[in-house]
C-alpha cells in the first residue's frame, strides 16, 4: 500500500504582515493532484492542521475542502490534532466522519483505540496519538511512580510528562493490535530531533521531549511538530511543514511517500513541495542591497533584510520593496555597537565643549569624523543654539 505523510499545515498562519492563504491553497491543490498521481491509499496529517485553537473561518473552509476533495478521490484519511489545534473543535464530528474513512482524532477522547483498516494488500492497524497535554490527562491515566503516600490525583498530575502520557496511551492501545503491520501517528517532540524557530513549546517548564523508543513496536511512525523534515530513526520520521514558517527554514519543504508491504516493510520517498514562497535572508548596507538585481526566485521569496549601515537608514522598507516585493522583516545590525563608544571620548564630556561633544558623538554614531562641510553645519547650529539659550 501507499501512504502519504504530511503535517503542520498551520492553516490560517501569516508570515509577519504577509498572508499565506494563497501559498496554503496552492499546497492543497498540489497535494490533491499528487495523491491521485501517486495512487495514495492513505493520507496522514500528523497534527497542527491549524495555527490556532480557534482558527479563522477561511482556514476551516480550506481544511474542509481538502478533506472533501481527498475523500472524494478515494483516499482514506488519518488526521490528528497538534498543540496548536483546538482538539475538541477539530475532532468534534469524529464518529460521523469515520463512516467516510476520514479518521480525525484529538485530545484524550479515543486514547487506547486501534483502528483496523483493510487495504487491497491486507490489513493495517492505525494508532492515532494526537498531542496530549500532560496537565489535561484524565485522572485515571497512569503516571510515573511518586513518593510513598503521594498518590492523590493532584500529585499524579504534577508527575505526568509528555513522555509519560504518550507511553500510557501507547500501552492502552497495544493489546488491541492484531495486524502484521502498524502505523502510529503522533504529534510530539522526539528527543534527538532538530527544531527550527517556528515550533511552539509543547509544555511550559519541565521537559517536553519523548524518547524515540516509545515507537519501537510500529512498522512506521508518522510524526508532526518539528518543522524540518527529518528521520529520528529509520522508520520514525517527521515530514516537516509544507511551507516555511520562519526565517530559519531555508531548507526544502517536502511531503513523505511510503510504500509499505503487507508485513510492514517500508520504503520512504521525500517529495519536494514545488509551490509556496521560500524564505531568504539578505545582508548588507541598504545601497548594496538595492544595487543587486535579484533572480526571479529571490524576488519571489519572503525576505528578511539585515541592514549593516552605520548611520541612520531612511525609508528602508519602501526602497527595498521596489527590488524585493516580499520583504517582510528588516533588522538593523549596525557595525557600531550601541552604547559601546560612550565609554571612550564621550566619557570625558564634562571636560569637553558642546562642539567637541557633538563631533565625538558624530564619530561614534556614523563611524567616521564629519566632513568639513558637515562639521561646519553642525558647529553653526550649536553656536546658534547656544546663543539663543544665553
Ligand atoms: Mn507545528
Amino acid at each position: 500500500m501507499r501512504i502519504l505523510h504530511t503535517s503542520d499545515w498551520h492553516l490560517g498562519r501569516s508570515f509577519g504582515p504577509v498572508s499565506l492563504h494563497d501559498d496554503q491553497r496552492a499546497f492543497i491543490d498540489w497535494l490533491v493532484e499528487l495523491c491521485a498521481a501517486e495512487r495514495i491509499d492513505l493520507v496522514v496529517v500528523a497534527g497542527d492542521i491549524y495555527d490556532r485553537a480557534i482558527p479563522p473561518t477561511e482556514a476551516v473552509v480550506m481544511f474542509r475542502e481538502a478533506l472533501v476533495r481527498l475523500q472524494a478521490a478515494g483516499h482514506t484519511l488519518a488526521v490528528i490534532t497538534g498543540n496548536h489545534d483546538g482538539a475538541d473543535r477539530v475532532a468534534a464530528y469524529d464518529e460521523l466522519m469515520d463512516v467516510s474513512r476520514v479518521y480525525v482524532r484529538g485530545g484524550y477522547a479515543k486514547i487506547g483505540e486501534v483502528i483496523h483498516l483493510t487495504f487491497a494488500d491486507g490489513p493495517l492497524d492505525l494508532v492515532m496519538l494526537p498531542f496530549l497535554d500532560p496537565q489535561a490527562a484524565p485522572d485515571d491515566m497512569a503516571a510515573p511512580a511518586g513518593e510513598e503516600g503521594d498518590d492523590d490525583a493532584f500529585a499524579r498530575r504534577v508527575r505526568r510528562t509528555h513522555h509519560s502520557v504518550l507511553e500510557a496511551a501507547i500501552a492502552a492501545a497495544q493489546p488491541h493490535i492484531s495486524a502484521p503491520r502498524t502505523l502510529a501517528v503522533s504529534h510530539a517532540f522526539v528527543a534527538g530531533g532538530e527544531a527550527s524557530d517556528s515550533e511552539r513549546q509543547l509544555t511550559v517548564g519541565g521537559t517536553s521531549t519523548v524518547a524515540v523508543d516509545l515507537f519501537d513496536g510500529f512498522s512506521y511512525t508518522a510524526l508532526g511538530h518539528l518543522h524540518r523534515p527529518q528521520q529520528v530513526r529509520p522508520m520514525v520520521r517527521y515530514s516537516g511543514t509544507p511551507l516555511a514558517y520562519s526565517f530559519s527554514e531555508e531548507h526544502a519543504k517536502s511531503v513523505t511517500i511510503l510504500e509499505m508491504d503487507a508485513k510492514g516493510a517500508t520504503t520512504i520517498t521525500e517529495v519536494p513541495v514545488p509551490v509556496g514562497r521560500p524564505v531568504r535572508t539578505i545582508r548588507g548596507t541598504l545601497d548594496e542591497l538595492l544595487q543587486v538585481r535579484p533572480t526571479a526566485t529571490a524576488a519571489h521569496s519572503l525576505t528578511r533584510a539585515i541592514l549593516t549601515d552605520a548611520g541612520v537608514v531612511i525609508d528602508a522598507k519602501q526602497k527595498l520593496s521596489a527590488v524585493y516585493p516580499n520583504v517582510v522583516e528588516i533588522v538593523l545590525d549596525s557595525p557600531i555597537q550601541e552604547g559601546a563608544g560612550l565609554t571612550g571620548a564621550l566619557a570625558d564630556q564634562r571636560t569637553m565643549s558642546p562642539v567637541e561633544v557633538a563631533d565625538a558623538f558624530w564619530k561614534e554614531s556614523v563611524g567616521e569624523v564629519a566632513t568639513p562641510s558637515q562639521a561646519q553645519l553642525l558647529h553653526t547650529a550649536i553656536v546658534d543654539a547656544e546663543g539663543k539659550v544665553a
